[in-house]
């Protein structure tokens, strides 16, 4: 079965193809080029494996015919939760060549996400691992897949889970009969922080996914000799792809897979692997600038260190040289599509205030007002983009997709940007009702909803506010029922109990006995968001 592709507008293929951007492979067919070009070169690196080109290859193979004699085929969505360790790469790439379809969600995402994306993607397979982090993985598992009959497989990537296949019991030998994917195929789904109570899933293809790996690697100079270190979760567009893991294994570079995001961990292993590139949310670049004033790990093979996810502030951005050693590279990032970075020798006026440039010569960026009116050169408006590797439509989502996509297939960011003269993007703010806290993009309304469903709640309204370490923190106004009181604490304990992930947890609660409103009668969330400020209360 193959994944359609929902599109407005009639992509351009052959021009993609003859202009170089899409190469006609699949993932699975780039990672046999890679390992016939780099075969004995270390690939990937984790606590516990160091696996070359040819080994990856080799597991990548091994484990898609096990896969496949578990009877998963192309078009098959597979759930996959993994932290970054070198299984993650592993199962993707044999997932890739399978043409079964990884559904990529967070080590810390909990039951209720899991629920909503099991229900939406119907995976027939869920692989998770037993413990994380202080998380145990098992039951959560066991009761999602006891609840959805169409997950056959239950999977556990190091076999401690009881009632689950281990990752390593699940290897194939013979060459199998396969349905070969194409290379226009979906090769993964993201998942979107979304602005709505249900996911949305992101339909990544192979061919554009290998050239946003292959264009970001080439902006951040690398090459073989680069060792690419995974911060963030490697289930992120960011960490996978931008250039990421994929875009370091492109250029026949080295990953190295950090499991946590603590200094401890990332600065020993900058050191220990002579680390070249990674990257970073501006929140954690705060602590890596506050911990490098105690921290005396020798930084000095880090070339680029690159920013993204949510606004930076230019003064912090002039300190990444000064303290860290290495030049910022600062990007605005889409899981939908579009990638904008500046460059390392662009001026570093153009490095601290700016988000560079487009990856893609062929990006069609459009800034809009309010009547979808282009504005003029240089002003604001919401940012839309089409181009080779936006996507034109989410995963069965015809409502969402007639409101997020234009009707010429235009994808809109919710971002307000404008462009300098000199051709770089400026993200100026956000019409989008989402709160970006450290990076994580959280729908306003997800959050409503657990509030609504809880009994001392009669409504509720969530605003992002800004916040010196969070960027912005998640501050949650409730009209609570009868007049009575509910604290935070009581709230965490029912929000914990329904299986909401602890980003997703308000920073703050405050009550209100009547919502102010705009003119025309909506909830006046900006006036909640000023009312939300420190010590308003
Ligand atoms: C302000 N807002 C930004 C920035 C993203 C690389 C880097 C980031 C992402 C990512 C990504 C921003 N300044 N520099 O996928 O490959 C906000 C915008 C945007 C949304 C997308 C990548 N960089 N943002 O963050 O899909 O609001 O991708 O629309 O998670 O993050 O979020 P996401």
């Amino acid at each position: 079965m193959r994944v359609e592709h929902f599109n407005n507008w009639q992509v351009p293929v052959q021009q993609y193809v003859q202009k170089g951007y899409w190469h006609t492979k699949t993932l699975g067919q780039e990672l046999k080029d890679w390992a016939k070009r780099y075969g004995e070169a270390v690939a990937i690196v984790d606590s516990n494996n160091r696996l070359t080109y040819r080994d990856l290859d080799t597991a990548a193979d091994a484990l898609a015919s096990g896969f496949s004699l578990l009877g998963i085929c192309r078009g098959d969505r597979v759930l996959l939760q993994l932290a970054n360790k070198a299984e993650f790469v592993v199962c993707i790439f044999a997932l890739f060549r399978l043409g079964a379809i990884p559904v990529l969600t967070m080590p810390a995402s909990r039951e209720a996400d899991i629920d909503a994306l099991c229900a939406h993607a119907k995976p027939v397979a869920y692989i998770t691992t037993s413990t994380h982090l202080g998380f145990d993985y098992g039951p959560m598992q066991q009761r999602i897949g006891r609840k959805y009959p169409f997950i056959k497989h239950l999977i556990s990537d190091d076999g401690r889970t009881p009632g689950t296949l281990a990752l390593s019991d699940i290897r194939g030998t013979q060459p199998t009969d396969l349905d070969e994917p194409e290379y226009q195929d979906t090769a993964l789904l993201l998942i979107s922080g979304g602005t709505t109570g249900t996911p949305k899933l992101i339909p990544r293809r192979h061919t554009d996914y290998a050239y946003v790996a292959r264009a970001t690697a080439e902006r951040c100079g690398m090459n073989h000799n680069s060792v690419y270190m995974a911060v963030l979760p490697a289930a992120h567009n960011f960490t996978l792809c931008c250039p990421g893991i994929l875009g370091a294994l492109s250029s026949g570079g080295r990953v190295v897979m950090c499991q946590s995001t603590s200094c401890d961990e990332a600065f020993e292993l900058i050191e220990s692997e002579k680390v070249t590139h990674t990257a970073l949310v501006p929140s954690l670049l705060n602590l890596w600038l506050e911990a490098r004033e105690w921290e005396r790990a020798d930084l000095s093979s880090l070339q680029l260190l690159q920013i993204g996810g949510a606004p930076l502030d230019p003064s912090v951005a002039a300190r990444v040289t000064p303290v860290l050693g290495c030049r910022l590279q600062q990007v605005f990032g889409t899981a939908e599509g579009l990638i904008c970075v500046t460059s390392p020798d662009d001026p570093p006026d153009v490095i601290l205030n700016t988000q560079g440039r487009p990856v893609c010569a062929d990006d069609e960026l459009r800034f809009v007002d309010a009547n979808d009116n282009d504005v003029p050169p240089g002003e604001e408006g919401e940012l839309l983009v089409r181009g080779p590797y936006t996507i034109g439509g989410y995963y069965e989502a015809p409502e969402a997709n007639s409101r997020a996509i234009t009707r010429d297939g235009y994808y809109r960011t919710g971002d307000i940007a404008r462009i300098t003269p000199q051709g770089n993007l400026q993200i100026r703010g956000r019409i989008k009702d989402q709160i970006n806290r450290n990076g994580e993009k959280i729908a306003a309304v997800e959050v409503e909803n657990h509030l609504r469903a809880h009994p001392l709640v009669q409504d509720a309204a969530v605003v992002g506010t800004p916040d010196a370490d969070l960027g912005e923190r998640l501050c949650a106004w409730i009209i609570p029922a009868n007049g009575q009181h509910l604290t935070l604490v009581q709230l965490y304990g029912f929000l914990e109990a329904n299986g909401v992930p602890r980003h997703k947890f308000p920073d703050q609660l405050e009550h209100i006995e009547a919502w102010p409103v705009t003119s025309i009668g909506k909830i006046n969330k900006r006036k909640l968001s000023e009312m939300s400020a420190p010590f308003h209360s």
